[in-house]
């Protein structure tokens, strides 16, 4: 799908056009594009069998996913879903295995690749899971929560209480104890499917399957919108780029200036051009506060939920005072006090000072503005695939 009117958009600075060029796309344009999916979960919780079970295929047929009772330590293998367009099912080995450790799961399985997760567990809801879900939370992805194996915990409670065996009643206690765990770790809608991968036809797997397909243009749409920060930073590095080239030119002009025997005029002129550079960035970038104000109302949230990632706006023009008057300020009183001794070696040490404190300054406060515009172009398409789902 061509992204040149989204990048066009950030490249001129208007966030805003970039997100309504985004909401512009209808659901259907998402179809051809490809959905990851990670099915992940404790080792031998049976993700590998429920792989087999959406494609229709059991262990051993020609094409399966290997299954067994063995820890795995292969790497994760995609296996197309044969009735859902452009989705691949990944099987990924088991977490808190002696080759994947828990704690080192994540990052070495580079779970960030991946669009969308099915979390595979086939106990209570526990400490592993809720790790899951967390690391799936922080990178703004979404899973489904699949409690396997339900035929052995039905086949266990009907040996164990034949008299009172009520087997939606159970499943339903199953259901809610994931559901109460996923709660536990602040996700809003949990959706949690009991399934046995052995009886495809019962439970909760046809929901399962039918949830997937109903909500999977939605799902390539998110997917679609989290991609696009990636899309956007090497615009924002190669405005940013541009921009560090000038700053020599700007330093010069005021270490010129800095050479004037007229005292303050150093500290003067560097406030001055500093205050207008850094409302300069904050237009050509698109995150000044008419801009912020637009891009707000695009995705119909307040604009405090953009201000608040900005770190740049610490950095107002009073604050160059006070770091002016700290840092540089003494330093130009000297220079002041030199002058009136030395005037050559004063005008130099004057011109250098001002030379690189507009310097360092002006690179610090670039690099925090383009930080900034991706931080908050990441939180509006946040918003904007939160609004979808
Ligand atoms: N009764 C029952 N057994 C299952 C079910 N799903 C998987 N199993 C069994 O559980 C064992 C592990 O299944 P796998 O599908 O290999 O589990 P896995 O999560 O892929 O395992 P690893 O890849 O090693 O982490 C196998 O012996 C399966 O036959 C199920 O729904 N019901
Ligand atoms: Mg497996």
């Amino acid at each position: 799908m061509a992204l040149d009117g989204f990048k066009d958009a950030v490249y001129h600075g208007s966030l805003t056009e970039a997100i309504s060029n985004v909401q512009q796309r209808t659901l259907e344009s998402f179809n051809s594009h490809t959905l990851n999916i990670a099915v992940t979960g404790e080792s031998g919780s049976g993700k590998s069998s429920l792989i087999n079970a959406m494609r229709g295929l059991h262990a051993g047929d020609e094409g399966a996913a290997e299954t067994g009772m063995l820890d795995t330590m292969g790497e994760p293998m995609a296996y197309p879903d044969p009735v859902l367009p452009g989705v691949n099912l990944w099987d990924l080995p088991g977490v808190g295995t002696s080759y994947f450790p828990l704690d080192s799961y994540c990052e070495r399985l580079n779970l960030s690749r991946y669009d969308f997760f099915i979390i595979v567990g086939a106990q209570r809801f526990r400490s592993d899971h809720a790790r899951l879900v967390r690391e799936i939370q922080r990178m703004g992805k979404r899973f489904y929560f699949v409690r396997s194996k339900a035929d052995m915990d039905l086949d266990a409670s009907r040996r164990q209480r034949p008299s009172s065996y009520n087997e939606e009643g159970i499943l339903q206690q199953i259901r809610e104890d994931c559901r109460r765990g996923l709660a536990a770790e602040g996700v809003g809608h949990p959706q949690a499917f009991v399934v046995s991968s052995w009886e495809p036809n019962h439970y909760d797997f046809p929901l399962l399957r039918r949830t997937l397909q109903t909500e999977l243009q939605r799902l390539k749409r998110h997917a679609f919108l989290l991609s696009l920060p990636a899309v956007a930073s090497p615009i924002v590095n190669q405005k940013k780029a541009a921009l560090k080239r000038e700053i020599w030119k700007i330093a010069l002009f005021l270490c010129l200036l800095a050479a004037v025997p007229v005292p303050g005029l150093a500290f003067l002129g560097t406030f001055v051009v500093f205050r207008k550079h850094l409302f300069r960035y904050y237009i050509i970038f698109g995150v000044d506060d008419r801009s912020l104000s637009a891009l707000a109302r695009q995705i119909g949230k307040p604009v405090l939920e953009l201000t608040t990632v900005m770190t740049s706006l610490g950095i107002t023009p009073m604050m160059a005072l006070k770091l002016l008057s700290d840092s540089v300020g003494a330093a130009v009183m000297v220079v002041e006090y030199l002058w009136e001794r030395h005037p050559v070696s004063g005008a130099m040490v004057s011109g250098g000072v001002a030379l690189v404190t507009t310097f360092l300054m002006l690179q610090k406060c670039l690099a925090s503005v383009a930080d900034d515009t991706r931080r908050v172009l990441c939180k509006a398409l946040e918003a904007e695939g939160g609004n979808a789902i």
